[in-house]
C-alpha cells in the first residue's frame, strides 16, 4: 500500500476488473484520481494532473461544473427515476426538443440511451426496422468502416474495424467495411487531408458485391476518433452521402466524440457540412457528468415508425433503455447545454482548435512520430513501432506524460489530444513540452 492507492487494499484494487485497461500493469502502478476541478485532476498522491483528453473526450466545459451538480442535485431530491416505458418526466420532453435544436435540419426525433456503445446499436437497429416497416425487410446488412469504432457491444463490434475489439468475441452481424482513410501521402496534413475522397467509391464496389437491395446503411465516424483522429479527406463525406442517397442506404454518422463541440459547432455533421440520416451523440452530453447517449433521427423515419405502428396503443419500436431519458442524466444535460450555449463554448473550441494546430505540428521532426493529425478540437499522433512491441512507445510516452503531470490518451500506435474547451493556450504549450520531452526520453530509452 502507498499513497498512489489512495489507502486502497490489494484485495480492493484486485477485485475491480477495469474496462480497456491492462490491469496487471495498473494494479503494480496504480494512478488513482481522487478529484478534479477545471482543466485538472487530483491524483491520489497529490498532485495536479492536467485533462489532455477532456476525460474521455467528455468534459469539454471543464470538471465539476457547479450549474450541472446542483442540476443533478435538485432532480434526484425531486424526482430520482420515472420509468422510461410508457410514462414520461418533463425533463425528457425539453431535453429533446433542445437536442433537435442543434442537430441538421430534419434530425429532430431524438431517442436516449445511457452510452456510445448503446446509441450505435440503437442506429442499427432502428435502420433495419425501417427497412422493414418500408416492405424491404431484406435490406439488413450493415456497413461500417475499417479502423471504425462504435463502442463494444455486438453491433457496434461488427460494424466496427478495430481488430482487436473483434477477434476474441466470434462472430459477427452480417456486414461489410470500407477501407480506413488513412493514405501515407496525407501525412502531416493540418486539417482535413486533401487526397482520398475517391476512397468513398468503394461503397459503390461494396453495393455491387452485395447489392443495395440488401443493405439497410452505412455508419461511420465523420472524424475518426479511436483510431487516433483522422479527419476525412475533403469532398469524402459528401461523395458517401451521394452514393447512400442514390442507392437508398441509411447514412448514419457516430458522432460520439464529435457532437456538442469537438468540432466548434454543435455536430461534425455541422462542421463537415454534410447531414446524415441518422445522428449518433454521447459523450459531451452531459459533460461527462452522468451516463447518456442521444440518437437523434431524421423526421420521416420516426413518422414511418408512426404511420405502420398498429393500433395507437402499440409500440412502433420494441426497444430501449430501462435508464433511457433518466432524470439525473437529463438534469446534467441540460445544466450542459446551457453552459455551452452561455459561455459559447463552441466557439471557443474553435479558436483553441487553431493554436492546437499549431502547437501539434510542432512535433513534426521528432523521432518516433510518423504522423500528425488534428481536426477540430482533437488530435493524434502515430508513433513508430518498438522492434517487436508495436504498442510500447505510445504507453511508455503517455506514463511519462502522466508523472510530469499531464494525462492523454494512449491506444493503439497512436497518442491522442482533446483538451477541455475551456483550456487556456498557455495549457497547450505546457502539454505540447511535456510531449516533446516525454517523446524524447522514450526514443532515448530513457
Ligand atoms: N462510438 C464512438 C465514435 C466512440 O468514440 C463509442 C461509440 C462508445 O461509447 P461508450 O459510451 O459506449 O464507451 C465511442 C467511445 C479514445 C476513446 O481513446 C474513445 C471512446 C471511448 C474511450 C476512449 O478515443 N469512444
Amino acid at each position: 500500500m502507498n499513497d498512489r492507492s489512495a489507502g486502497l487494499s490489494e484485495a480492493q484494487l484486485s477485485a475491480y476488473w477495469m474496462p480497456y485497461t491492462g490491469n496487471r500493469q495498473f494494479k503494480r502502478d496504480p494512478r488513482i484520481i481522487t478529484s478534479a476541478s477545471g482543466c485538472y485532476y487530483l491524483s491520489a498522491e497529490g498532485r495536479q494532473i492536467f485533462d489532455g483528453l477532456s476525460g474521455l473526450w467528455t468534459c469539454g466545459a471543464g470538471h465539476n461544473r457547479r450549474e450541472i451538480i446542483e442540476s443533478i442535485a435538485q432532480q434526484a431530491s425531486t424526482l430520482d427515476y420515472a420509468p422510461a416505458f410508457q410514462f414520461g418526466h418533463p425533463k425528457v420532453f425539453a431535453l429533446a426538443e433542445q437536442i433537435s435544436q442543434l442537430m441538421p435540419e430534419g434530425l429532430n426525433r431524438i431517442f436516449f440511451t445511457n452510452s456510445g456503445s448503446e446509441a450505435a446499436e440503437t442506429s442499427l437497429k432502428i435502420a433495419r426496422a425501417y427497412w422493414h416497416k418500408r416492405g424491404q425487410p431484406e435490406k439488413t446488412k450493415l456497413i461500417g468502416r475499417s479502423k471504425g469504432y462504435h463502442g463494444v457491444n455486438f453491433g457496434g463490434i461488427s460494424v466496427g474495424g478495430i481488430s482487436t475489439n473483434r477477434t476474441m468475441f466470434g462472430s459477427a452481424l452480417d456486414s461489410d467495411h470500407l477501407n480506413h482513410t488513412l493514405l501515407s501521402e496525407n501525412r502531416f496534413s493540418r486539417g482535413q487531408p486533401l487526397k482520398g475522397d475517391y476512397l468513398a467509391d468503394e461503397l459503390l464496389e461494396l453495393i455491387q458485391l452485395h447489392d443495395a437491395a440488401n443493405i439497410a446503411a452505412l455508419i461511420i465516424e465523420p472524424m475518426a476518433g479511436s483510431a487516433g483522429v483522422l479527419p476525412p479527406p475533403r469532398g469524402y463525406l459528401e461523395r458517401l452521402r451521394k452514393i447512400c442517397e442514390q442507392h437508398d442506404i441509411l447514412l448514419i454518422f457516430d458522432e460520439v466524440i464529435t457532437a456538442f463541440g469537438r468540432m466548434g459547432k454543435a455536430t461534425g455533421a455541422e462542421y463537415f457540412g454534410v447531414t446524415p440520416d441518422i445522428l449518433n451523440t454521447a459523450k459531451q452530453l452531459t459533460n461527462g457528468a452522468v451516463p447518456m447517449g442521444a440518437v437523434a433521427v431524421r423526421q420521416d423515419i420516426y413518422d414511418t415508425f408512426m404511420e405502420k405502428g398498429g393500433p395507437k396503443y402499440q409500440l412502433e419500436l420494441p426497444h430501449g433503455y430501462t435508464y433511457s431519458g433518466h432524470p439525473l442524466a437529463c438534469a446534467a444535460a441540460l445544466a450542459t447545454l446551457g453552459i455551452l450555449h452561455r459561455e459559447k463554448l463552441f466557439e471557443r473550441s474553435s479558436e483553441l482548435a487553431l493554436i492546437l494546430e499549431n502547437y501539434i505540428h510542432q512535433l513534426k521532426g521528432l523521432p518516433l512520430i510518423e504522423d500528425i493529425r488534428n481536426c477540430g478540437l482533437a488530435a493524434g499522433l502515430t508513433i513508430q513501432a518498438a522492434p517487436s512491441e508495436p504498442l510500447l512507445h505510445p504507453y511508455l510516452i503517455a506514463m511519462k506524460m502522466w508523472h510530469k503531470g499531464f494525462y492523454i490518451r494512449y491506444s493503439g500506435d497512436t497518442l491522442q489530444l482533446g483538451v477541455p474547451f475551456i483550456a487556456r493556450e498557455e495549457d497547450l504549450d505546457g502539454v505540447i513540452n511535456a510531449l516533446a520531452e516525454s517523446i524524447l526520453e522514450v526514443a532515448n530509452g530513457q
